[in-house]
């Protein structure tokens, strides 16, 4: 089993809603054990500022599944969150599932980068995973709890408590 981190974020369709939707999908993942949830939040947008706020959230599963096997389940249930792609750079979206972490894996593949490429910097991923796994290495050698101190929070709040299985 690999332990892998993803990062769940939602600003249409009732975004608490999805978050909450999100996270019972990934409890039934196929050949993956859930193991938690960080608390969820309310992040002020990164990118347009003309979009509603988000609700973000960091799960960790244990899965036997591979990296590209993973990315492809996650984006069946965007699909099924109602995802829309529109091409729109940090535009608005019902469901984006990044997978942030998968072990100690790195890659750089057309299709998918591990770790993702903005988690090192991005308060609404930080704060969250470090709530989960407040000793965590990334494969790099960096300590979450280092990224995080260096982070501003800018706005980010909890809105629940963390969620265990
Ligand atoms: N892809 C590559 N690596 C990964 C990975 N590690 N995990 C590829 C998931 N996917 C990965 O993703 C585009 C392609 O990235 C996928 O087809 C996959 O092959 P996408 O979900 O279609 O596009 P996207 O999410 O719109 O693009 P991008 O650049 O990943 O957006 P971000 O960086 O995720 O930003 N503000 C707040 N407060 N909270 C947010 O959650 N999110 C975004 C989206 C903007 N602003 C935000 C938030
Ligand atoms: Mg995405």
């Amino acid at each position: 089993m690999i332990r892998a981190y993803i990062g769940l974020g939602s600003n249409l369709g009732h975004p608490l809603r999805q978050i909450l939707d999100a996270i019972e999908a990934l409890k039934h993942l196929n050949n993956s054990q859930f193991v938690a949830c960080s608390s969820i939040y309310s992040s002020t947008p990164m990118g347009p500022q003309d979009q509603p706020d988000y609700v973000n959230a960091v799960a960790a599963i244990d899965t036997q599944l591979t990296s590209f096997e993973l990315l492809s389940a996650l984006q069946q249930i965007e699909q099924t969150q109602g995802r829309e792609r529109k091409g729109e750079r940090w535009g608005p979206r019902t469901l984006d599932l990044d997978i942030l972490l998968f072990g100690n894996e790195e890659l750089l593949s057309d299709i998918l980068t591990i770790p993702h490429y903005g988690m090192k910097t991005r308060e609404f991923v930080l704060y969250p995973l470090q709530e989960l796994a407040p000793d965590l290495v990334l494969p790099c050698g960096e300590r979450v709890a280092d990224l995080t101190a260096k982070c501003d929070r800018n706005g980010l709040q909890a809105i629940s408590d963390k969620i265990e299985p």
